[in-house]
């Protein structure tokens, strides 16, 4: 008999994503690695967050950072040992601080032992770990994937092609095939049994394929292999799955949450980072209005709270630092602080991808050598002769994902701290007043601040479990309620750079009942029956 999932931890979880190789560098190779983040665990537990999110950290030739993985079972050399991940569990655990890692399932780097074989005859044992068609098939089913090149690889070996969506080093499991499942499940469990807490299922939803169409939008038997992830696997202990889900409706991503299904704990949403571009188009800034990400925000937390669980992001590593998008120049710590609380105060499990709590902006990508990410590179080669350079390197600015993999600026020494050595991708950055040790020793940082924020969070069950209602949002201004067992609070924020008047009449009358602030980003904050609110002012009042 399994153990179910006993416990709803995660509804009280702040969770930290650490980008294993921008994060800390313990050795002077300019990489970094485990006992780099097994070194920074006072620091987050003073942050206050009670789990962590890791990256892959598995051995890989990293063509896409280490999401193409050699080998599910063992460490990067780069990063270090299994004995160095064991210290690290010891090392978290102690603080009472769990360890969520990366199940990366869809695909494997090519140079899987799997996939090795795989390739080398049709009647190979491993020959349907993977998805293979003829020439025929594959020039009737032409089609471009993520990173801009071919879907279909040919291999000269057995004359036929492979799927892949993300780089050709990148193929795709065929989970139609039975014993490729139960190795994945295997492989789960070794990492159950060292004591993973949970996995963050990297495009899961793409596992399940139209076997006339592995490339099409069908994915038939998502549901049951979900389920028999669960009873196979996740359901062995009380750990937490977070699904990586695109062009999910909640309506659609409702089933696959919802406890009662046993499939998956939650779900990533992103509709409110795609606010800002132009068209949708990630690489190109379009006009970005405050009540459209407010109100993308609103609608999870209407559709999803009473039936099953939301998360709350802002960054990550495929997304620029937030507040180069949504945030502002003339007020980057207001505005920093009021995209947190904006965010982080809804109904949801929190994510903070590392530098954010510091209020970092992007680095400066101006030049081919300042590119190192793999879906960077593919826009750049499809670009590179319709635009000029310097539209070019705009867009690249705006929308890389190497703004968020720059090394993580610890202090004021060499490289930030972040190494002794030379930095894997020595971009440009400007840190000096927004490192860890600066914003330690200033009381109005934004490091003070996610303090603040976090502890509140898991701390005030109000912001936690509490109810969620949207009480005015319009143009700039917004206002929302947590209430927990008739217990209000309210979050206040101007999410523009112009001061504005706010009635507290109609809907927000119950405001004029509070009398206290319980977090602010303006130390002379102040509750008034007509409150003016200046740029990017964030109140959180009871
Ligand atoms: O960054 C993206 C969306 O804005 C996509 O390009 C991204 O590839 C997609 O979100 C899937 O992401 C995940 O799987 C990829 C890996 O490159 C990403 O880093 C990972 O988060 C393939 O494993
Ligand atoms: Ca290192």
């Amino acid at each position: 008999m399994s153990i179910k999932q006993t416990t709803d931890w995660y509804k009280k979880a702040v969770i930290y994503q650490i980008y294993p190789r921008s994060f800390c560098d313990s050795n002077g190779d300019g990489i970094g690695d485990i006992q780099g983040i097994i070194s920074k665990a006072d620091y987050l537990e003073d942050l206050g967050i009670n789990t962590i999110w890791i990256s892959p950290f598995y051995k890989s030739p990293k063509i896409d950072g280490g999401y193409d993985i050699e080998d599910y079972c063992s460490v990067d050399e780069e990063y270090g040992t299994l004995e160095d991940f064991k210290a690290l569990l010891k090392t978290y655990h102690s603080k009472g601080i769990r360890v969520i890692t990366d199940l990366v399932i869809n695909h494997t780097s090519d140079r899987h032992a799997w996939f090795k074989e795989s390739r080398k005859s049709k009647n190979n044992p491993y020959r349907d770990f993977y998805i293979w068609r003829d020439k025929s098939y594959v020039d009737a089913h032409q089609g471009l994937g993520e990173f801009n090149q071919s879907q279909w690889e040919y291999t000269a070996e057995t004359d036929s092609y492979y799927f892949h969506t993300f780089s050709k080093e990148q193929p795709e499991l065929n989970w139609e095939n039975p014993l490729l499942r139960s190795k994945i499940h295997e492989m789960i469990r070794f990492w159950m049994d060292l004591g993973v807490d949970g996995f963050r299922c990297d495009v899961i939803y793409l596992i399940s394929k139209d076997p006339e169409n592995p490339a099409g939008p069908n994915r038939p038997r998502l549901h049951e292999f979900l389920h028999e992830l669960y009873e196979q696997c996740f359901s062995l202990k009380d750990c937490i799955t977070i699904a990586e889900l695109w062009g999910y409706s909640p309506e659609k991503m409702l089933p696959l949450i919802a406890k009662e299904r046993e499939e998956l704990t939650l779900a990533f949403q992103f509709d409110h980072l795609s606010r800002g571009r132009k068209n949708g188009r990630k690489y190109e800034r379009g006009d970005f209005c405050p009540n459209d990400f407010i109100g993308d925000l609103a609608k999870w937390q209407n559709e999803i709270n009473g039936k099953a669980w939301n998360t709350l992001v802002l960054e990550n590593h495929d997304q620029p630092r937030s507040l180069s998008r949504f945030g502002s120049p003339q007020y980057p710590k207001e505005s920093a602080k009021l995209l947190a609380a904006a965010c982080f105060l809804m109904q949801g499990t929190a994510f903070i991808y590392q530098g954010q709590e510091l209020g970092l902006a992007n680095p400066i990508i101006n030049s081919r050598s300042t590119i190192n990410d793999i879906e960077t590179i593919g826009y750049y080669h499809r670009y590179k002769t319709e635009l000029s350079p310097d539209a070019l390197y705009k867009r690249i600015q705006f929308g890389s994902r190497d703004n968020a993999r720059v090394g993580m600026p610890w202090d004021n020494s060499p490289h930030f701290g972040f190494t002794s050595g030379k930095p894997w991708n020595d971009l440009p950055c400007n840190y000096e007043s927004t490192n860890a040790a600066a914003e330690q020793n200033d009381s109005t940082s934004v490091l003070h601040f996610y303090r603040k924020l976090i502890h509140i969070k898991i701390h005030d069950e109000r912001f936690s479990l509490g109810d969620f209602q949207l009480l005015y949002n319009v143009d700039s201004l917004f206002v929302y309620q947590r209430k927990y067992q008739n217990q209000n609070a309210f979050v206040i924020g101007n999410f523009s750079d112009s001061a504005v008047s706010l009635c507290l009449c109609d809907a927000l009358a119950d405001l004029k009942n509070c009398s206290n602030i319980i977090l602010s980003n303006y130390a002379d904050a102040a509750l008034k029956p007509v409150l003016h609110l200046r740029p990017y002012e964030t109140i959180v009042a009871e």
